[in-house]
């Protein structure tokens, strides 16, 4: 079996090391932050995700899987570090660059490298192999490169990881054929070949798609809100042509995927990305879309306290990155707005988190803005009595609204006039 190398153990790295080490391969995972090494090395997780943590300890207890805050000679090297954007909106590649640049020096003769971050079109062809040549390697001679996007949906990865297809980019044929016959070992989906910048670009308009999809539904609801209908409703019954498939509006659109990865698009081709550039302002809009339909609630009431459900960007999840939660709850901060913010998923958060009860303790208004599965499940009743005023703004239409009317609730939702 072949010696893995990752760099990068965060929401893509770990998952796959660990799959990776279930499935038989000695996998060395790498990360800068010691103190995440140190975790994952005594069973442990630094992240959620449904069933990692079972996993990360079959990894370890096999003692296939070793995480180190350096990386370590070995036949592939995967990177599944982070691209974040600058204030500039454009793609921050400096942990791209420095995990090549601490695997150059380790490459020996056919290694394969294979990069699953996200990256801007042309970045295999511009930035690795301009790298890996200034260390005097030749592609396609001393080593292969391709790229292999990561598609998992958050919440989902573990099984995603093996269902899902994978398009496979080599910067040149026989990386590409090295890249697949590694990933047939523990993929069941389908394997498609292609060119390095054929794959950063399909990548990148997978997220696109969904973020200009949104932007259509977003720009929906509020058309629906002056319509006085319900927009939810139109989507449902819109999706049901068999060539329609309308996403949903909400409080923003967040995540270190879907709010970023278009940017990668729009830098290199700002001329050419007009409906790209419009949905991302249509989509970064909506959070003080939110704010101002909070403000309009709670406007007669003096000292108005709401009461947050949610800080993660999406359900079900503990991930705060990018989340409109954050310029929610700046925007209420910037009008004077009181909150409180509850998120059963989250230890950590910018802002103070606080308990359910803490939360809902003389609210004048309850604003779901994830769809967690256990806001599906509060009690209106309960909640209701700790209330000033029973008052509900769901931004996701994710709370049974007749169930919580019968119990005495004012209902406003995002999309519904
Ligand atoms: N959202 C909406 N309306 C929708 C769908 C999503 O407002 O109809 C919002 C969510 O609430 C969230 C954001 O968009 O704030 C993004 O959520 P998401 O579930 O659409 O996507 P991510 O960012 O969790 O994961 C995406 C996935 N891409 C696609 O489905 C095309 C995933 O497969 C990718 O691997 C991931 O990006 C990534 O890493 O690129």
């Amino acid at each position: 079996m072949e010696k893995i190398c990752i760099i990068g153990l965060g929401y893509i790295g770990l998952p796959t090391a660990s799959m990776l080490a279930t499935h038989g391969f000695e996998v060395i995972g790498v990360d800068i932050n010691s103190e995440i090494v140190k975790i994952i090395n005594n069973g442990g997780i630094h992240i959620e995700e449904p069933g990692l943590h079972t996993l990360v300890q079959a990894a370890i207890k096999s003692g296939k899987l070793k995480a180190a805050t350096e990386a370590r000679p070995a036949d592939i090297f995967i990177i599944a570090v982070p691209t974040p954007f600058t204030k500039e909106k454009t793609a921050d590649l400096s942990y791209i660059k420095s995990a090549t640049k601490s695997i150059a020096s380790l490459i020996c003769k056919d290694n394969l490298v294979i990069l699953e971050s996200t990256s801007p079109p042309g970045t295999c062809k511009d930035v690795l192999e301009p790298i890996f040549t200034s260390f005097d390697l030749i592609s396609g001679k001393d080593y292969y490169l391709a790229h292999c996007p990561e598609r998992v949906l958050p919440g989902h990865t573990l099984k995603e990881l093996i269902q899902n297809d994978r398009i496979i980019g080599g910067i040149d044929k026989k990386s590409a054929e090295k890249a697949a016959k590694f990933y047939k070992v523990f993929i069941e989906g389908n394997i498609y070949i292609t060119d390095s910048t054929t794959a950063e670009m399909v990548k990148l308009m997978e997220n696109t798609y969904r973020d200009v999809n949104i932007a259509l539904a977003n720009e929906l609801a509020k058309i629906c809100e002056k319509l006085r209908i319900n927009a939810w409703e139109v989507i449902k019954l819109a999706n049901l042509h068999p060539r329609v498939n309308l996403h949903t509006p909400g409080p923003g659109v967040g995540g270190h995927c879907i709010a970023v990865d278009p940017w990668f698009i729009i830098e290199k081709y700002p001329a050419d990305t007009e409906i790209i550039t419009l949905s991302r302002k249509v989509n970064d809009s909506m959070p003080e879309y939110t704010v101002e339909y909070i403000r309009k609630i709670v406007k007669e009431i003096d000292n108005a306290k709401v009461a947050i459900l949610g800080a993660t960007y999406k359900g079900n999840i503990d991930d705060t990155r990018e989340s409109p939660a954050l310029k929610i709850i700046a925007g209420l901060e910037e009008i004077g707005i009181k909150y409180s913010i509850y998120d059963p998923h989250v230890r950590e958060f910018k802002y103070k988190l606080s308990s359910l009860e803490e939360t809902f303790e003389g609210a004048d208004c309850a604003v779901v803005l994830a769809n967690h599965n256990e806001f599906r499940f509060l009690h209106p009743a309960k909640i209701g009595k700790l209330m000033r005023n029973k008052v509900l703004f769901d931004t996701r239409f994710c709370v049974d609204h007749n169930f919580w009317r019968q119990n005495g609730f004012k209902v406003y939702c995002l999309g519904v006039g």
